[in-house]
């Protein structure tokens, strides 16, 4: 469907709805397979996905009524054509715990989609004059085609793409309630300009060096008008509603509080000494107003108000100017404000409180957009402010106003670096001398309002969010300029506002859009009058803001989705991508959802948190996938996996050498030779064999080390689980004739235990640990238990462990689960899909008897078996101690004095 409306925009004479190309390639994947195993995998892979291709094992999450919800989400990825080895590990955990979730009787909603406008897209068509759209579509047609042979279930009917019109139709729809609820403005910021080519670039085109990837000029800051999202009006809820999020990593949560930067402290408002028309003081904001008498000078940022000819006095004005303009082509914003560059303004302030009157200077170290873009300068106690003192001799001395709490008796005070910590006020301040920095502010802070100085702020690092990109693939911003009417919002029934197809790439001379007349140039929808378009894009991270709320009702021609499917499905039960993401994504998505919750786009669904509009329940941030490097030892270079022998894994060698390679895992990139692409993977070794190794090597939250060479340790242990299906082969009904766990013998008791022992394990690795490493391992130890047991393969409560196995190994490895269910039971029977998940017995789980260490006199002697119900008794174990011939020996007749039982009775020691 998806591909029909993209395609059709694309090309609208187009009708293959799937490329020859494609298909073939799937079936040349397994030609080159060069395999070991006993079990000729991609022969039962192939199998299944034909018989899922005729009769899904799942139905779609709509199909099904009178079941709870469930929505797994993994972070939908960009179309960049090729799948790597980190999309495999997010989407394979997320197709584990959906197919576990429907076995577990939920209505399940697992979709996936394109993160599909950006950057890429544009540059391949300046480079290689492709088209964005269409390099986007046939990137989404091998991506998918690599999905679907990782055995991935996905609800394909929901699939959709950012670049799809049907799906910018409503991000434009979203943008204009923004627009209508004072949340989407617009006002001047710097931008990175490439003077040769006339164009806007964005950071990821600028060099370290700050030239142009393209032209290799110089980027110079330039001030343009851009759009604004307000995030920083939920700043408060954004913050305060991290607490509510119980089932998030605490790191990511801490990320968030830490960008959100919420800071208290204080305004003070420095009068100018002399006061021009135009200003009459000066705001700072501070954290430390115990600070106030080591106010040595104070700082403005260069875009400051107060820096402007009419502000200046006319002596400094034209160097000051000079200066800021300068300060303007360094091309670094970041280097900018690391500089402790400065210069004398001219202007003097006063300071209420010391009556001391201070020089005020220009700075970038000061930034415009934090507090009040001015800072109070105390070099004592700030670093910033101690380094830009010194590097532009501001002060003959700096003046320490405060010192450790504990300092040595006698020994002065250190004043060779800035002491930035709390503690006590020193004689340098006033009446404030000898109090605590905790007191001290309270009381500047009570002085300082009865005179109108200062009051208490909060500020917030939280910037508002530049949404407008120079670019052309992107959603257009549906605004129009008039000159009569000013700003005027696309009407709802206009759009999608649609990117024109026929434009020119060149990567010169502004954005494709601002160059394509006959698009820019329409009509005013308020007084009808020749208006213009505007030509900024949206930046990508809208896109993803609501995308898992589009998913609810992907198909929606009205609306964004419709209320009551969105409420019946959010907030997403788990959400899985990596911790890249950790803020801004997560902070927007987070912001849309509580800005649509608020419009009423949606309620919060029963039995939720109600009303705070947070969108993700539990998030799993999963980790990189390292690949395996080889350098050097003598010149420290990476060595191309040509250059070194792996006959011996365990002993590579460097061929040209003879030497041991260094060998360690890093983060996989072309330069380092490690990357491992996941279709020779699965060539190779085949799709379960490879989902179960990147399940099994980590937990999923951390850093995995990929190498294949333990890949053989899957294919094993999957063959074996087959070999035990076909041991337990059944003709007639399972799990019927279990007998009771009193009447069951040793050797049944014990797998019976061992079996639901695993199954409560395993439930829990699945459902609230999600630590499926540990499932993996739990699995295989029971199949070695049905391997070891002494039953028969008729007995029921050996086809019990089988088919448990089988069931709980299905979701991770589901081509192999399918197999073995069907050996198992025989051909014809239900896909192990429709099984329901085993439940435990906590009755069998419990022991009948235990290891008791004997200890006689202090000293450990021997162990025996007692039945549970003896174990806190001592007088029954010495029975059973004197019953034992070694225990015999050790206590002889003699009378046993005292009896101490530790441990819940598995050691006692007998003193006699
Ligand atoms: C005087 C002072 C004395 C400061 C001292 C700190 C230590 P947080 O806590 O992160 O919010 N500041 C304020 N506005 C600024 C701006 N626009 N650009 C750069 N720095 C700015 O930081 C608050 C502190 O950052 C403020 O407190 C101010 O320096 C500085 F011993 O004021 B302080
Ligand atoms: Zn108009």
């Amino acid at each position: 469907m998806l591909r029909y409306q993209l395609r059709a925009w694309v090309n609208p004479s187009c009708t293959t709805t799937r490329s020859l190309s494609t298909q073939r390639h799937a079936q040349r994947l397994y030609a080159t397979s060069t395999r070991k195993s006993p079990v000729d995998f991609a022969a039962i892979e192939a199998k299944w996905k034909a018989r899922w291709a005729e009769s899904p094992p799942f139905q779609r999450a709509d199909d099904i009524k009178g079941k709870p919800n469930y929505y797994v989400l993994s972070m939908f990825p960009y179309p960049s054509g090729m799948l790597h080895m980190g999309h495999v590990r997010v989407y394979t955990i997320s197709d584990t715990l959906q197919r576990f979730r429907r076995m577990n009787g939920y209505n399940v909603l697992h979709p996936m989609g394109w993160d599909a406008f950006g950057l890429p897209a544009e540059n391949a068509a300046i480079e290689r004059g492709v088209h964005p759209a269409e390099w986007t579509v046939k990137n989404i047609d091998a991506m998918k085609e690599q999905m679907k042979m990782l055995a991935l279930d996905f609800d394909w009917s929901r699939e959709l793409a950012t670049c799809d019109p049907e799906y910018y139709r409503w991000t434009q729809y979203i943008f204009l309630e923004m627009y209508k609820a004072g949340l989407a403005y617009q006002k001047e910021a710097v931008v990175n300009w490439d003077p040769v080519d006339k164009t806007v670039l964005a950071n990821e085109q600028v060099d370290h060096e700050g030239r142009s990837w393209r032209s290799g000029a110089l980027v110079e800051r330039k001030k343009l008008k851009q759009w604004f999202f307000k995030v920083t009006e939920f700043s408060n809820e954004l913050l305060k509603d991290i607490d509510l999020l119980e089932n998030w990593p605490d790191r990511v949560k801490q990320m968030q509080r830490n960008w959100i930067g919420k800071s208290t402290g204080a305004e003070f408002e420095f009068p100018l000494a002399t006061p021009s028309n135009q200003t009459q003081s000066l705001k700072v904001f501070t954290s430390r107003p115990d600070t106030i008498f080591g106010v040595q000078y104070l700082v403005v940022s260069p875009e400051h108000p107060l820096i402007s000819k009419d502000s200046l006095p006319a002596e400094q004005s034209s160097s000051v100017l000079n200066f800021v303009q300068e300060l303007n082509k360094v091309q670094n914003m970041e280097e900018a404000e690391q500089s402790k560059k400065g210069m004398f303004t001219g202007l003097y302030a006063d300071n209420p409180l010391t009556g001391d009157q201070i020089p005020i200077y220009v700075a970038p170290y000061v930034l415009a957009d934090y507090g009040t873009g001015a800072v109070m300068g105390v070099p004592a106690h700030d670093k910033r402010d101690w380094e830009f003192c010194h590097a532009n001799n501001v002060v003959d001395k700096v003046k320490f106003v405060v010192e450790p709490s504990i300092k040595e008796v006698g020994k002065p005070l250190d004043q060779s670096e800035p002491f930035t910590a709390k503690g006590v006020l020193t004689a340098l301040s006033g009446l404030y001398a000898g109090m605590k920095s905790k007191d001290a502010m309270k009381a500047v802070m009570r002085d300082s309002q009865k005179i109108g100085f200062g009051k208490p702020a909060t500020q917030y690092r939280l910037k508002d969010w530049l949404l407008s990109r120079q670019r052309y693939w992107g959603a257009p911003i549906p605004i129009i300029h008039c000159p009569e009417c000013k700003v005027v919002p696309v009407p709802k029934e206009q759009l999608p506002v649609v990117l024109p197809l026929d434009v020119e790439f060149s990567g010169k001379g502004g954005s494709p859009l601002a160059r394509s007349e006959d698009w820019v140039n329409c009509k005013c929808p308020k007084c009808n009058g020749p208006a213009k378009r505007e030509t900024d894009t949206m930046d990508t991270f809208v896109d993803s803001s609501w995308y898992f709320m589009r998913f609810t009702d992907a198909q929606n021609k009205t609306l964004p989705f419709d209320p009551k499917k969105a409420s019946e499905r959010l907030p997403v039960d788990i959400y899985i991508g990596g911790v890249e993401h950790a803020i801004l994504h997560l902070l927007y998505s987070r912001f849309f959802s509580k800005f649509l919750l608020k419009q009423g786009a949606y309620t919060a669904a029963p039995g939720t948190k109600p009303g705070n509009g947070e969108p993700f329940n539990v998030l799993l941030t999963q980790g990189m996938v390292h690949g395996q490097t080889y350098k050097d030892p003598s010149t420290q270079r990476f060595l191309k996996p040509e250059e070194v022998d792996t006959t011996d894994p365990a002993n590579p060698k460097i061929i040209a050498t003879g030497e041991k390679p260094l060998i360690s895992f890093e983060k996989m990139s072309k330069s380092k030779y490690n990357g491992v692409n996941p279709v020779s993977v699965v060539q190779e070794h085949g799709v379960d064999c490879a989902r179960l190794h990147i399940l099994y090597k980590a937990p999923p939250s951390e850093v995995l080390e990929w190498e294949d060479v333990s890949i053989v340790g899957m294919q094993r242990w999957l063959a074996k689980v087959l070999k035990q299906a076909e041991s337990a082969k059944t003709t007639t009904t399972n799990g019927t004739q279990l007998p009771s766990l009193d009447n069951m013998t040793d050797s049944e008791r014990n797998l019976f235990r061992e079996t639901h022992n695993t199954i409560k394990q395993v439930t829990e690795s699945m459902s609230s640990t999600y630590s499926l490493n540990t499932a993996i391992s739990d699995l295989i130890k029971l199949s070695n238990s049905i391997g070891s047991s002494k039953l028969e393969a008729s007995s029921p409560i050996y086809q019990h462990a089988v088919q448990s196995l089988i069931t709980m190994m299905a979701p991770m490895a589901p081509n192999m689960g399918e197999e073995c269910w069907e050996t198992l039971n025989g051909v014809g029977c239900e896909s192990v899909f429709k099984q329901s998940w085993p439940t435990w017995d906590e009755k069998a789980l419990e022991k009948d008897s235990i290891d008791c260490i004997i200890q006689i006199n202090g000293k450990t002697r021997l162990s025996i078996n007692v039945p549970v119900a003896t174990a806190n008794e001592p007088e029954k174990i010495e029975q059973l101690v004197r019953e034992d011939p070694q225990g015999q020996k050790w206590l002889a007749d003699k009378p046993v004095r005292r009896a101490i039982v530790a441990k819940n009775g598995q050691l006692v020691n007998f003193v006699i």
